[in-house]
């Protein structure tokens, strides 16, 4: 980087002017090669990581889910072996504390270490019968977090009312993937918002809340935040800001199955719109995608049985994207909010910054050449994932990446994409990130309005697709 530099003959020289530079994307949130619900994800770590290249992410953090009992290390090497000969760009990863026995408390030291390189654990207030902790053991396990100087995670959902309100529905014959919906509403979410940061706060504990998918979610942590000791991130996707749960009444059952995750799209038709703004506003810092994607064969697993759909959809490709066209081109937020939100604030958060999350000489050369005109139409007949659905179908978006260079190497140039499997590598995550435990993460906030940016004016270029007026 600079200026009058001396290139060497032979050097590759890529145009951006009228583009945008950008950091590659971090997408915090991927479930890759997971086997969940009696079926396994339709994307690996090759497919799933192809697919985050060709959307202008050049990093992922991906979830180690033990099983209840299961080693975590044991787990955690499993990913490893996974993921190490598969990624096409680098990735970290984040451990599943799926149950509770002193031995985990040690395994949890050991992976904080120089040699595992973890500085992040989630826990899971839903998913009764697998991943759950109580909230005796989430305690300890926060507490446990804060004593490493590692980031508790918390999937936020009450998993003992969805279990009664499933069992109540499926009683009735409410079999059809609307059911998924009804048995989490939004204060199935908010309470478990609420108790988390109360949790949190009784560790002193920082605290990091994956996937908000309501406003009720987003209204619980604001009115916690000002009683927060230590900081508290809160996490939204791009599928809650992109879609919506009014695909769980589609009469189609491959169409609503489809879109079945958790917590839920929300059939609040406000949500997205509020979900934009509460990361304009830094209520809400990250967005993610928690792809988990399942094909249309697995989810009929849960034909005539909500419960029995695996839970997942995709978004690693898109959330670029998706965001920028609900956020940036209608306002809501600049493109440094949009740099913050998709790629600098997780690598502060999760300790990779500056080598990841910025532009800047000593920095990886992960780079986007963001294109703000280019247009192009969302379609599984044309996304990289292998998964056969997209919840975005049919969306038309302006603004792509039109070139991914990854590691210093043009991955996705002006539409080929060119990947390596392999290529990527492993980043190990110090603990006692500064941005945690250095008192530099935001605080909260007051309340207020929320003031519209200023309207960029990028008259659109095509690529595939029809334009859009
Ligand atoms: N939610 C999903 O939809 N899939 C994976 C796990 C989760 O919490
Ligand atoms: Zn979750
Ligand atoms: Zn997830």
């Amino acid at each position: 980087m600079g200026r009058n530099l001396i290139i060497p003959g032979g050097t590759r020289v890529i145009d951006a002017t009228g583009k945008l530079v950008l950091p590659g994307g971090i997408d915090p949130h991927t479930h890759l090669e997971l086997e969940m619900m009696g079926a396994k994800t339709a994307d690996d770590f090759y497919t799933g990581t192809r697919a985050a290249v060709a959307g202008g992410t050049t990093t992922v953090i991906d979830f180690v889910l033990p099983q209840k009992g299961q080693s975590l290390v044991e787990a955690y090497n499993h990913w490893r072996e996974k993921a190490d000969n598969k990624v096409c760009c680098d990735y970290a990863l984040h451990v599943g504390v799926t149950w509770w026995s002193p031995a985990v408390a040690k395994e949890m030291q050991q992976l904080c270490s120089e040699e595992y390189g973890v500085n992040s654990f989630k826990m899971f207030m839903a998913y009764r019968d697998t991943w759950m902790l109580d909230d005796y053991h989430l305690y300890i396990a926060m507490e446990t977090c804060k004593h490493l100087g590692a980031l508790p995670m918390v999937h936020a959902e009450n998993g003992h009312i969805i279990a009664r309100n499933t069992e109540k529905l499926l009683a009735a014959g409410k079999t059809d993937p609307e059911g998924h919906e009804l048995s989490r509403d939004e204060e199935v979410e908010a309470e478990a918002v609420n108790r988390a940061c109360v949790i949190a706060n009784q560790a002193n504990s920082p605290l990091y809340i994956v996937h908000m998918m309501s406003r009720s979610a987003v209204k619980a942590l604001e009115n916690a935040r000002p009683r927060q000791k230590q900081p508290v991130y809160g996490e939204t996707l791009a599928a809650t800001v992109g879609t919506d749960g009014s695909h769980y009444r589609n009469a189609c059952f491959r169409h609503a199955a489809g879109h079945v995750m958790s917590p839920p799209l929300r059939s609040d038709p406000d949500t997205p719109q509020a979900m934009l703004e509460a990361l304009a506003d830094d209520c809400v810092q990250l967005i993610g995608s928690d792809n988990c994607t399942f094909h249309e064969s697995d989810k009929a697993k849960g034909h005539g049985d909500f419960s029995k759909i695996p839970n997942g959809v995709n978004g690693v490709e898109d959330r670029m994207s998706i965001l920028w066209q609900k956020g940036v081109n209608t306002g809501i937020m600049d493109p440094c909010r949009f740099v913050a939100v998709t790629s600098a604030t997780a690598a502060r958060v999760f300790n990779l910054w500056p080598r990841k999350g910025r532009v800047c000489v000593g920095a990886d050369a992960d780079l986007v050449v963001w294109d703000p005109r280019l247009q192009r139409t969302i379609s599984a007949t044309r996304h990289a994932h292998a998964v056969d659905f997209n919840i975005f179908e049919g969306q038309n978006v302006v603004g792509s990446p039109q070139y991914v260079v990854v590691n210093g190497r043009v991955c996705f140039d002006d539409g080929d994409l060119r990947v390596v499997e392999g290529f990527g590598k492993f980043l190990k995550t110090p603990v006692m990130s500064p941005y945690v435990y250095g008192g530099e993460a935001p605080k909260a906030r007051t309340p207020e309005p929320h003031a519209p940016s200023p309207r960029l004016d990028f008259p659109a270029r095509v690529t595939n697709g029809t334009p859009t007026p």
